[in-house]
């Protein structure tokens, strides 16, 4: 049985685009897992304290055969790989994946919650959902066009793909 699952991307530190591309290309690689698109690449400013660069932002669609916790473990992999350090709360951070959505399924354990608590008051991870998947809607039967419409698009600014 395979779930399409959706992973948000961030990264502010360390040539941030470049820490997308290799986070993208490392989950298309994922045992018994697939990449099914990806959106563009968006600048942010950064939620939490300001004395930090913008991020660089952007949300993958998978399709995988593993459970959540091992799609979980695999994403942290990829983020040690590329030295990821926190060193405070809501510190700059070189990648950063998080699971937004598994399947349908709604998830509250101590490693890991789905969907992703911070899902829905975040610009930058909602537009970026929004053009790979505008007809989304979530477990709860909330849809992704009406939070679209309330959630405005300040500070948030779209790549141009090369
Ligand atoms: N702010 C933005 N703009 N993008 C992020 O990915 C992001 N990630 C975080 C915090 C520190 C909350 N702020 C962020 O973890």
């Amino acid at each position: 049985m395979s779930t399409r699952c959706y992973v948000a991307l961030g990264s502010n530190l360390q040539q941030p685009n470049l820490q997308l591309d290799f986070a993208i290309k490392a989950m298309s690689g994922l045992d018994a897992t697939r990449l099914i698109s990806q959106s563009s690449y968006y600048r942010s400013r950064p939620m939490g304290p300001q004395d930090q660069p913008d991020y660089l932002n952007a949300v993958a669609e998978l399709e995988t055969g593993l459970e959540a916790e091992a799609l979980l473990d695999r994403l942290q992999a990829i983020e040690m790989e590329q030295g990821r350090e926190r060193t405070r709360h809501w510190g700059p951070r070189t990648l950063d994946l998080d699971i937004l959505l598994f399947g349908d399924e709604v998830i509250d354990s101590e490693r890991l919650k789905v969907p992703h608590p911070g899902l829905f008051q975040r610009n930058f991870v909602l537009y970026p959902l929004h053009e790979i998947r505008p007809g989304l809607i979530f477990p709860d039967g909330q849809s992704l066009a009406e939070l679209i419409e309330n959630c405005p698009a300040d500070g948030l600014a779209r790549m141009e793909s090369e």
